[in-house]
């Protein structure tokens, strides 16, 4: 057990997303227009929230250049004492419509989203990259109980389900079950790598935005891994608890890295755990193991 480290409804969390929040999260107010982003941390999280809140912004660069994406597009359950930022109050304070961030799973997400007509995009990424990606996390970042460990520590955390906002196994298999409903769209990290501006382009339209072919090239442009990495507003570079010498936050940005960490026996591990707890899902990541 890590510090910080506390269960909620049987999910771990670190402090930054307190029992006090949670349980305000369960009803928080839901509009008609907003658009929740879903998904496990590590999956490409920022990537989306800055895609979508330029598509929801008709591609105006220029508020995305001034504000810092964390401020322009909320993380729900998030509280920093130390800044005194919560983002169930940045969340209602932002105009509509809004680019809301989430990493709960099904059952402690705000209640609201089931009866609203708001849109929520959940976004998928290969685990064995999550897995890689959440590791030098954990490395870099104070807010992860100041982990010391090793991979093989954190690989082992990361298949028992001992990591932040708990496993990503059960999230995974709490979300796959909402995806056909109208107001939800799944789509994949690698589909992103693969061809930008098509799923900008899928995008405005699930979310109902006519974009011109500027503002989509615009978009993806801005949205490039490099321009990303060096852009102040979305590189987290100035966020206090991520140590960048470490780690930054847009590390790598690849498919695929986790060849480059996992042993062979690990990876057999890891497709044997998939396959005995979501086998019988047939998620289609597109990738082989
Ligand atoms: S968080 O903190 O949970 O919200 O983190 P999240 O943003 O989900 O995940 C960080 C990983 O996403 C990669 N990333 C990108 N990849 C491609 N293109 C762009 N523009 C991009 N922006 C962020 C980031 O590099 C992290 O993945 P890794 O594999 O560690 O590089």
């Amino acid at each position: 057990k890590l510090p910080g480290e506390h269960v909620y409804e049987g999910v771990l969390f670190f402090e930054y997303s307190p029992p006090e929040v949670l349980d305000r999260v369960k009803d928080f107010n839901v509009r008609d227009d907003d658009v929740f982003i879903v998904t496990y941390p590590k999956a490409g999280t920022t990537w989306l929230q800055e895609v979508l809140w330029l598509i929801m912004n008709d591609g105006q660069l220029k508020e995305a250049n001034e504000k810092q994406v964390y401020f322009r597009s909320p993380f729900l359950e998030f509280k920093d004492t130390v800044l005194n930022e919560v983002g169930l109050e940045l969340a209602a304070a932002v105009p509509s419509p809004r680019v809301i961030k989430t990493h709960l799973q099904k059952r402690l997400a705000p209640k609201q989203l089931n009866d609203k007509n708001c849109k929520v995009v959940i976004l998928f990424r290969n685990p064995k990259d999550v897995c890689v990606s959440y590791y030098h996390f954990y490395r870099s970042s104070s807010s992860m109980g100041n982990f010391k460990g090793s991979w093989n520590e954190f690989f082992e955390m990361f298949i028992t389900g001992h990591t932040g906002h708990g496993s990503w196994f059960d999230f995974t298999e709490s979300w796959w079950h909402s995806r056909h409903n109208s107001n939800v769209k799944l789509i994949y990290y690698e589909d992103m790598k693969k061809n930008l501006t098509k799923s900008v382009e899928e995008l405005a339209k699930f979310l109902g935005r006519s974009l011109s072919h500027q503002n989509v090239d615009d978009i993806v442009k801005h949205c490039s891994f490099e321009n990303m990495k060096t852009n102040p507003m979305t590189n987290h570079e100035d966020v206090y608890s991520i140590n960048k010498n470490i780690s930054p936050l847009l590390r790598k940005g690849t498919v695929g890295d986790w060849k480059n960490h996992f042993t062979v026996a690990q990876s057999e591990v890891f497709d044997k755990v998939l396959e005995e707890k979501l086998g019988h899902l047939n998620i289609p990541f597109t990738y082989k193991f």
